[in-house]
């Protein structure tokens, strides 16, 4: 037995089977590229889900990391740290809110946020005791909590796991009149919980004025626009935040008309470069401060490791350029795949913005076709995994070079050529 397999036969005896990964067992990571038990070394284009958009142990996050470590890791909150003002100082100014409330995971920033909104409704807006509503979208993916999954439509992540949590109308993803009709039948409603991008649905981008028409529908009714952007923020999709659609600066500018502001910002995975679980909600003083000593807390939030290892994380994004790094790669790898798809049967559709894309493969949803293109993928020295349907994400970490996205353009297409005798 070869060590791949002893790993996998151990996670499989001991381990709860709440995943079905690729047959690869990871040791080290670098930048874009990760290497196994064996020392195969592998381009990474699922970024842990795009957390790791900075790279694979950048060495800086790294740095203050361990030097953090050794000087001081947790205090909770019922003391005062010297790195959780400095980081909420910095990080609200960087997306331009008020005030942060830190979290760990992308989940437990949600769940803030839904808990925030609901206050919010109760204390500023009036609403009658326990009739708060929020709207969500059908697709949805906003994490895998008791509350989250009773908003979820999707059986395997919320069948058996009832009774579930009222107070959530699901409206269909990118529609506008569906949103108008719910806001003026619904009084009682607090917030819009979206994805300004639905990832796990299979990547799919809003028209162009969606997030403008959702913006200004939520002020006109009162109701808080509230942004899960945990997988799209933080460079992915070619701006900071999905919601600043055509803006590429570093940070926000109110000038930049594209820029949907939310009223509730939820960030994660990228937060800390995938280095460590780091999440946040973000608002400004009318909202956050409905938030009271003991109402809510997290013994891990906020702690000065995290804090410093956001902060760093966040300086990279600047430094590095991984905005414009993302919008110009991710245009390369879409025209490229387009070109691609006329010659081929493979291909039904090309998805994406900046580098958070999906191919969707030109077979049955039902079919296995895109977990054995992943396969194939793997063979050939390319991670990626599949999505719903027959779709397959592509999402390297932002800081690929141009020379290495082209490279691996091609490892994709000759993959996807082995495939052209099965399809279509
Ligand atoms: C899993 C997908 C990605 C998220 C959005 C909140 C969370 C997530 C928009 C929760 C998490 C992950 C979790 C991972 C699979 C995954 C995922 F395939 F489901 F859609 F990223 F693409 N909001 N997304 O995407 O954050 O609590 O996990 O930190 O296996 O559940 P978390």
């Amino acid at each position: 037995m070869d060590t791949s397999q002893e790993h996998i036969a151990l996670e499989n005896k001991y381990g709860a089977h709440n995943y079905h990964p690729l047959p690869v067992v990871l040791s080290k990571g670098k930048g874009v590229f990760v290497w196994d038990v064996a020392g195969k070394k592998y381009y990474d284009f699922l970024a842990a889900y795009s957390a790791v958009n900075q790279g694979h142990c950048h060495p800086e996050i790294t740095k203050v990391l361990v030097e953090q470590a050794q000087q001081l890791t947790l205090t909770s909150r019922a003391f005062y740290n010297d790195k959780l003002g400095p980081y909420e100082k910095f990080t609200a100014n960087y997306f331009g809110f008020d005030k942060l409330l830190p979290m760990n995971t992308g989940a437990e920033a949600v769940e803030t946020a839904i808990k925030i909104a609901r206050k919010w409704g109760y204390e500023k807006k009036g609403i009658p005791t326990n009739k708060a509503k929020i709207i969500v979208c059908e697709n949805n993916f906003h994490g895998r909590t008791t509350t989250i999954i009773s908003f979820s439509n999707d059986p395997v992540a919320n069948k058996n796991f009832g009774p579930y949590t009222p107070g959530f109308v699901k409206i269909p993803y990118n529609d506008v009149q569906a949103l108008k009709a719910v806001l003026q039948a619904e009084t009682n409603t607090v917030g819009f919980l979206v994805e300004p991008i639905q990832g796990e649905a299979g990547i799919f981008p809003p028209t162009d004025s969606y997030l403008e028409s959702v913006k200004k529908l939520c002020a006109q009714h009162d109701v808080l626009f509230m942004a899960d952007e945990i997988q799209t923020g933080i460079a992915r999709t070619g701006s900071l935040l999905a919601v600043c659609g055509n803006c590429t600066c570093k940070s926000h500018c109110e000038r930049q008309n594209s820029y949907q502001r939310p009223d509730v910002l939820i960030l994660g995975k990228a937060l800390s470069g995938g280095t460590y679980p780091v999440s946040a909600v973000l608002a400004d003083d009318a909202v956050m401060q409905v938030i009271q000593p003991g109402q809510h807390g997290s013994t891990f939030g906020g702690n000065p490791i995290a804090a410093v290892v956001a902060t760093k994380a966040l300086e990279i994004v600047a430094q590095e350029h991984l905005i414009q790094n993302a919008r110009q790669l991710g245009k390369l790898f879409r025209s490229e795949m387009e070109a691609f798809k006329k010659d081929s049967k493979t291909i039904k559709e090309v998805r994406g913005r900046g580098l958070l894309n999906a191919i969707e493969i030109n077979d049955s949803p039902e079919s296995s076709t895109a977990w054995e293109i992943c396969v194939a993928l793997m063979e050939n020295g390319l991670l990626a995994k599949p999505t719903h349907g027959n779709t397959i994400r592509f999402a390297p970490p932002l800081v690929i070079t141009e020379t290495q996205m082209k490279e691996c353009i091609e490892l994709i297409i000759g993959t996807l050529k082995s495939f052209e005798y099965k399809i279509g």
